[in-house]
């Protein structure tokens, strides 16, 4: 890509870029190389050092003494310093911006788009850092203080998935950050130099502030990097990002330790149509849902449950929409779909494919693989939609590829039960103009994910609200609302400022 190498030098990127960092400091490690090929036209972008467990030992300890100092630091003085870097970060938006499309594939006003939810995380955790608060409760006890406070973990491990490469990054590490922890990050690797980007972006502020080395740490490599985050004990919570069966092995590691996880994992998110929702906003929103960053969301619409009274029409516009469809470079303003992250994902998709139909699925769209120019790295797939049934097995399952599942139904009652009778629950909604359609959805009876909207789609959800899922998704919540208290301990602390010993409950313990 032209103007790339420009972007390159200007985060500091070289060729061969150390991929183990304690903050201002990098190590020469003795992993094997890591190299990152762009999906957009297959050009070897650069690649980094990882870390052997050797080097891996040496972070956590590094990290685990600078918590020492970090944690001493008042929150709204650490507030300080993430506002500092979310400056920072508006600095060098555009070439972030322009890195992440070209690393991952997504379009340029996604990649920005991805930066700008770095830097509002950064507003956020500013104001966050002084607003950790506790409560204070009446004690039953004459003469006594009861309150809570909360306290930093220490080290937080941090995977971060290929599809938002630096946004859930900065989602922990801002949060984490203002309640005193430090962060050690294990990038994912297939976006091995959005990560260094980052770290050099924050870095003179880390030492413009003379943060301690082992605040803000990056442990480059694959699985067995995520393996020993989950299995050590000096990494006190662990927030994962990722597919369903990564997380179930983190989650189960972590547990055997009795650490504390933090799991982001897959979605299986639909939206329903009722017979009196305004077309004209949900069209695009479903196209958005379905095909945005090339259906490798975590919130990517993949099923859509419509009503049998306006299911031609629905199908029908639908079809007409992806005919508009602009499958290409992503970093060309006029595209709306670029390529998936890498060839093994075009395999998932193809074998999706041939399972809807084996299934006994038609194609509304069917799917393909574009070729020639500009498809030469053999990462571009053509968005299709199924008419499926709800319960086979492909359609429980999540495809991150741009593949939309068409589900009918009759009643109200049914297409909440549809949407819910997937194992995943991350995020839903519902197009309507109906009150009871929509308070039916959002009532306890509903929709059963973290996420659930009225009139706009699945993805593509604000920093200020808690963002995960429940079931298989894993629970956890990152990023807005009260999501930081995942990252403290609390403590429960009871005062007795008077001159007798009372006891709980009346308990009587008499003695000289
Ligand atoms: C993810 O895909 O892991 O709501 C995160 C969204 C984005 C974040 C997605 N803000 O679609």
């Amino acid at each position: 890509m032209k103007g790339i190498d420009v972007i390159l030098e200007k985060l500091g990127i070289a060729d061969v870029n150390h991929g183990v960092t304690t903050g201002q400091a990098s190590w020469e490690s003795g992993g094997a190389l890591l190299e990152s090929f762009s999906p957009v036209d297959g050009r070897r972008i650069g690649a980094v050092r990882q870390a052997a467990h050797a080097d891996y030992g040496r972070v956590v300890e590094t990290a685990s003494l600078a918590f020492k100092t970090w944690r001493s630091i008042p929150a709204p003085k650490r507030g300080e310093i993430v506002r500092q870097m979310g400056v920072k970060l508006r600095e060098y938006k555009q070439e972030l911006g322009t890195l992440v499309s070209y690393e991952t594939g997504k379009s340029l006003q996604e990649g920005l788009g991805e930066v700008q939810e770095m830097i509002d995380i950064c507003d956020f955790a500013t104001g966050l850092s002084r607003q950790l608060y506790g409560l204070t409760m009446h004690s039953e006890r004459p003469q006594h203080r009861m309150y809570e406070q909360w306290h930093p973990l220490g080290v937080v491990g941090i995977i971060s998935a290929f599809n938002f490469p630096v946004a859930v990054w900065s989602w922990n590490s801002m949060i984490a950050w203002v309640c005193g922890n430090v962060c050690v990050w294990k990038p994912s690797e297939k976006t091995p130099l959005t990560a260094i980007a980052c770290q050099h972006i924050i870095q003179d502020v880390l030492k413009d502030n003379h943060v301690p080395e082992g605040v803000s740490c990056i442990v480059s490599g694959g699985r067995d990097v995520g393996e020993w985050l989950a299995q050590d004990p000096r990494v006190a919570l662990v927030s994962a990002t990722g597919s369903i069966p990564m997380g179930r092995s983190v989650g189960e590691a972590v547990a055997r330790r009795l650490g504390k996880s933090l799991l982001e994992l897959g979605g299986n998110n639909a939206i329903i149509v009722t017979p009196t929702a305004d077309l004209k906003v949900a069209i695009p929103a479903i196209v958005f849902g379905a095909v945005g960053t090339a259906g490798q969301r975590c919130t990517s619409t993949r099923r859509l449950i419509v009503h049998d009274s306006i299911f031609e029409e629905v199908k029908s516009r639908l079809a007409k929409a992806y005919g508009q469809l602009k499958i290409g470079n992503p970093l060309d303003p006029g595209i709306h779909v670029g390529p998936l992250i890498d060839q093994q994902a075009v395999r998932q998709y193809q074998n999706a494919a041939e399972q809807i139909k084996q299934a006994g699925g038609s194609f509304v769209v069917a799917p393909g693989i574009p070729e020639g120019d500009p498809y030469t790295s053999g990462c571009y797939v053509t968005p299709c939609i199924a008419e499926v049934e709800n319960h086979w097995a492909i359609v429980q399952h999540e495809t991150f590829a741009p593949i939309l599942y068409l589900i009918r139904y009759h009643d109200a009652e049914e297409a909440i039960a549809l949407q819910n009778d997937v194992p995943q629950g991350l995020s839903s909604a519902i197009f309507t103009n109906d009150l009871r359609d929509a308070e039916q959805f959002l009532s306890f009876g509903g929709s059963d994910c973290g996420i659930a909207n009225v009139n706009i789609g699945t993805s593509g959800a604000e920093i200020g609200g808690a963002f995960g899922g429940e079931k298989e998704t894993g629970g956890g919540r990152e990023s807005g609302s009260d999501a930081w208290k995942a990252y403290m301990r609390r403590q429960t602390n009871t005062i007795n400022y008077g001159t007798a010993l009372p006891l709980a409950q009346g308990i009587k313990f008499e003695i000289e």
